[in-house]
């Protein structure tokens, strides 16, 4: 851990509150032992014997173990401790095969999922730093379905040669499955990769500092945060609460996903460089909204952005990527970035347009946008005809956004880019089908007003969110929003847009 000692203290303490809250609901012997929800419970400890009995007074010492034994509704306790692994649980069948460190393809069901949770208020850390396996590695498989991870610890996978692209912290391929409470970091590639499966939720999870550094595209160049690079039929994955920070490549990357996906919540900043440094790595974006190699494609789908921060970072803050079609990017806050938000998207002809369904967006300092003509985009900060000033926020600092969680596991209560009492930012927003307070959505991630009765949930504006048809240059007025805008020509590529592509670490 990079932490301080101080925070790393705050962060037990939050991940045992949280942790102690939940246990008494599914606390063995109480009762949900009445509930078909109830299974069995094991335990796993560092210093446990698979020979053992998988209870808490015998514990086993493998998660694999485990796995090999659980049935759906059971639950797996690992106990706090470090568990290092040396070699993956098969041979490389060549330098560039791939392999597993751990291999969960044991499913739950609907209702009954298999649990590996941390015990309460301990941390099982997996370190696969030590592995020298001769191929791609995972560091966790996850193959199953209706399984849940919660307050694991996942670091240090490696690339043992320059012939890959990367390896993988958390490698994900089965459907319905939970991440939550997950720091995973330090990895030679992403730490949390949907290859494939929907209804996956990644909560409350942190990835950072991952640095493939030994990748055959080029040092830096695969190492994201998050990333969902799914086929289509695979709706449902969303990210919600997550934090990605130092990662080499981009924070979050939804390059060649062909299932629509959810980003909200989630915090950007400081990708795209040699992880705790200013040396530039990968692309660098904090939000990385599609794309499917720079090409236009018919099978692009619409993702969501929302309520969600990135700054420092590198490249954008909020990037589309040459995606085809406008996703949803709605009150997001972006600062520092170049640019903060880059909707450089693709027309059916291949060539360079706006893409991007914008309201209630929040860019100061650094670029504040590139590539908006062509977008649907209205009631954003950019919009209003006011120079932004410090004084509009609590706090700018772009330091502690990696304090520790809320006991729920919620990401901790910053006064930092959230808007002052007296912002003029306050309800210049539109609905967007998301809750607000006072009269109307404010622009950003932090919804500020108080005071005033929450409204309820009010039709969508009059304007369509999504913009029916292809939006082009010539049309983007069309799609209509209250301020007028003039149809221009789509502004010409600059040389660094086309470094941005990012088409490998989706294989
Ligand atoms: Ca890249
Ligand atoms: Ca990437
Ligand atoms: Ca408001």
């Amino acid at each position: 851990m990079h932490l301080p000692p101080r925070w790393r203290a705050l962060r037990l303490i939050a991940a045992a509150s949280a942790a102690l809250g939940l246990s008494a609901a599914i606390a063995p012997g109480t009762a949900a032992a009445s509930s078909a929800a109830a299974g069995n419970t094991y335990y796993v400890a560092p210093n446990g014997n698979d020979n053992a009995a998988g209870t808490q007074a015998a514990p086993w010492a493998s998660i694999a173990h485990a796995q090999a034994v659980v049935t759906a509704g059971d639950t797996v306790y690992l106990r706090g401790g470090t568990y290092a692994y040396t070699r993956a649980n098969s041979a490389c069948a060549s330098q560039t095969a791939r392999v597993d460190a751990i291999t969960l393809n044991r499913s739950g069901a609907p209702g009954n999922p298999i649990r590996y949770w941390a015990y309460p208020g301990e941390k099982p850390v997996f370190d696969f730093s030590r592995m020298r396996d001769d191929c791609r590695i995972k560091g966790f498989d996850v193959t199953g379905n209706w399984i849940h991870l919660k307050g694991l610890e996942v670091t240090g996978v490696p690339q043992n040669n320059n012939l890959n692209h990367e390896s993988w912290g958390i490698w994900i391929s089965g459907s319905n499955n939970t991440f939550e409470l997950i720091d995973t970091h330090h990895h030679m590639g992403p730490g949390l990769f949907i290859q494939n499966g929907g209804g996956n939720l990644v909560l409350n999870t942190d990835s950072h500092d991952n640095y493939d550094l030994r990748s055959s595209n080029g040092a830096g160049e695969s190492a994201d945060g998050f990333g969902a690079h799914i086929p289509a039929g695979n709706a449902g994955n969303v990210f919600r609460g997550c934090r990605a920070w130092w990662n080499a490549d981009d924070g979050f990357d939804l390059i060649s996903a062909y299932s629509s996906v959810i980003i909200e919540n989630s915090w950007a900043w400081r990708n795209g460089y040699v992880p705790g440094t200013t040396t530039g790595a990968g692309n660098g974006n904090g939000f990385k909204a599609g794309g499917y190699g720079g090409d236009y494609d018919p099978g692009a789908v619409k993702h969501t952005v929302r309520t969600s921060v990135a700054f420092l970072n590198k490249a954008a803050g909020f990037y589309a990527n040459h995606h085809p079609i406008a996703n949803d990017y709605f009150n997001n806050t972006s600062y520092g970035n170049h640019p903060d938000f880059n909707m450089l998207g693709v027309d059916s002809g291949g060539a360079a347009v706006g893409r991007g369904n914008l309201r209630n967006n929040l860019a100061y300092t650094g670029t504040l946008t590139s590539n908006m003509n062509g977008t649907n985009a209205a009631y954003n900060s950019w919009h209003l005809g006011v120079t932004l000033t410090d004084s509009q926020f609590q706090s700018v600092s772009t330091s502690g956004w990696d304090a520790p969680r809320q006991a729920d596991g919620s990401l901790p209560a910053l006064p930092h880019l959230r808007l002052a009492a007296n912002s003029t930012l306050i309800d210049k927003g539109t609905s967007v089908g998301l809750p607000y307070k006072g009269s109307a959505p404010d622009l950003g991630a932090f919804e500020q007003s108080a005071g005033t009765p929450p409204a309820v949930r009010h039709e969508a504006e009059s304007a369509p969110a999504v913009c029916p048809g292809t939006i082009d240059a010539d049309h983007g007025s069309r799609c209509g929003h209250p301020i007028g805008r003039t149809a221009r020509p789509a502004p010409a590529l600059s040389p660094g847009h086309r470094s941005l592509l990012d088409t490998r670490e989706a294989s």
